[in-house]
């Protein structure tokens, strides 16, 4: 049985630690957390095995042999020794790990040595959308409102999460980090980006009908692009050369405005490739429509409920969210894409 029980607990322990439990990780947190959850997986295979081979030895060794129906085992009385070990052994175990994983947890909320330099975001979570909110420590000028959400690699951001109507959750799951947003409350949690790359952003708490596509993203990026993009969102916007008016939009950005804004999530739009089925298909609902017909539709989507959908599913604070000429560019280009 022991021969039986190393081999098997050998086994299971490359075994599970060759799943890959976790996506890719991406944050210094998500690495302490995978470590802590190996050690997990090494510290339980054992026991698991341990349980496992002594019932099924007994069941084949100590099995009932024709004859013996009515017999019954010798009466077995306590024995201290065995009882005093099987107590402490798991006891031990079990207080190590938590020392263990109360300091990993202590490790992935501490504040870093250098306070000042963390970033504080604001996130709003409502059905069925993220706002990131840069205040004004990070811009410089004026807070940002934006959905997208863009990271420094390397540098501690501390998340300040709130909703503004039912429970949500602020899910990274490369970031190995997640925390409900409640209404009321400011929940937090901070995370170091170590990776570069676009993660996604996931809503955890089932919160509506567009619960599914609650999503975002977050792009982790060298500082100097970082500090770029932030420039550039908040730059005053510049007035239209190339004698455009004002407000006339660009079909051309405006599709990447759709893209970026999660509107393929909810709805159908061959041009963008878009195959949502939460909304009404806006190749045919858009046909001959006006501009200024779309875009009361996106900014105040309660004026008038599509027939056939509810109201409050469609998010109804693009009309903050997006600049003014963003949202002229995809009312051009919805105009565009379904004329
Ligand atoms: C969470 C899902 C969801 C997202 C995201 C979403 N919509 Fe909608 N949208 C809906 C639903 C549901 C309706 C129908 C109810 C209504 O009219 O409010 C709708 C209605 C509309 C309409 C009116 C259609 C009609 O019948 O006249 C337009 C136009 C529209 N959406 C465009 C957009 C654009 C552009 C975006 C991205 C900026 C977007 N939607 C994002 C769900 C969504
Ligand atoms: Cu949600």
């Amino acid at each position: 049985m022991v021969v039986v029980g190393v081999i098997a607990s050998a086994l299971g322990i490359v075994f599970g630690l060759s799943i890959d439990w976790f996506p890719t990780i991406a944050s210094v947190q998500a690495e302490k957390i995978k470590t802590l959850y190996d050690v997990l997986v090494i510290a339980s295979v054992p026991i698991f095995v341990l349980v496992v081979t002594v019932v099924i030895g007994a069941v084949i060794r100590f099995r009932m042999r024709p004859g013996q129906e009515d017999m019954d085992g010798p009466p077995i009385h306590g024995n201290t020794r065995l009882e005093v070990i099987w107590t402490a052994l798991p006891s031990m175990i079990i207080l190590g790990l938590c020392v263990y994983a109360a300091a990993v947890l202590h490790d992935a909320e501490k504040a870093p040595a250098a306070s000042a330099k963390e970033l504080k975001i604001g996130v709003t979570a409502q059905q069925f959308a993220w706002t990131y909110t840069y205040p004004k420590e990070l811009t410089g000028g004026a807070p940002l409102k934006t959905t997208q959400l863009v990271l420094p690699i390397g540098r501690s951001v501390e998340f300040q999460i709130v909703s503004e109507d039912v429970l949500h959750d602020f899910w990274v799951p490369n970031f190995s980090m997640k925390i409900d947003a409640v209404p009321g409350l400011t929940t937090r949690y901070r995370v170091t980006p170590n990776r570069l790359g676009t993660y996604p952003v996931v809503c955890a708490e089932l919160c509506g009908l567009g619960h599914s596509v609650m999503r975002s993203q977050v792009q982790v990026v060298p500082p100097t692009a970082y500090a770029a993009w932030l420039k550039r969102k908040t730059a005053p916007p510049k007035a239209t050369t190339s004698g455009g008016t004002a407000g006339a939009g660009n079909a051309t950005a405006g599709k990447q405005v759709f893209a970026d804004n999660g509107c393929g999530g909810c709805h159908v739009l061959a041009d963008a490739g878009a195959k949502g089925q939460i909304g009404p298909n806006l190749d045919d609902v858009l046909k001959g429509a006006t501009a200024a017909a779309i875009k009361t539709d996106i900014v105040d989507p309660n004026a008038q409920i599509a027939k056939g959908y509810g109201p409050d599913i469609m998010p109804a604070n693009f009309g903050q969210t997006l600049s003014a000429s963003d949202l002229a560019s995809l009312v051009a280009y919805l105009k565009e894409a379904t004329s």
